[in-house]
């Protein structure tokens, strides 16, 4: 007797099926819009996956403040301190004294998420 060539053809698309759904899945997860640029001087908006902007110049002795205007947790993690974790609408702030290049990221999402402070 022969095998039921429509029960094969399911069988070989299971595993389609699922890569098609955890792909779909993770596009959408993707395709969250950035958040909008802050409206008042010296901040940042923390969105999805990104900073914005993800490069700020301040002058010495100024704050920066940086607001989670996204739905998951992130946090603010520069190499000498980690801030903590914001929850949607929490900020941070952090004053920098002293000129240089001072690169973040976010201290969950690691290297994907990462900003500069341009102090001069
Ligand atoms: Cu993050």
């Amino acid at each position: 007797m022969k095998p039921d060539p429509l029960k094969i053809s399911r069988r070989a698309l299971l595993p389609a099926a699922l890569l098609l759904s955890l792909w779909t899945h993770t596009a959408s997860a993707i395709d969250v819009p950035p958040p909008p640029a802050p409206t008042e001087p010296n901040a940042v908006n923390i969105g999805w996956m990104v900073f914005v902007p993800a490069q700020i110049t301040v002058s010495a002795g100024t704050t920066v403040t940086w607001t989670n205007a996204d739905d998951s947790n992130h946090r603010i993690k520069f190499p000498d301190q980690m801030g903590p974790r914001l929850d949607k609408g929490q900020t941070y702030s952090k004053t920098f004294t002293t000129p240089g290049t001072y690169p973040y990221q976010c201290g969950i999402h690691g290297p994907r998420m990462t900003g500069t402070v341009v102090v001069k």
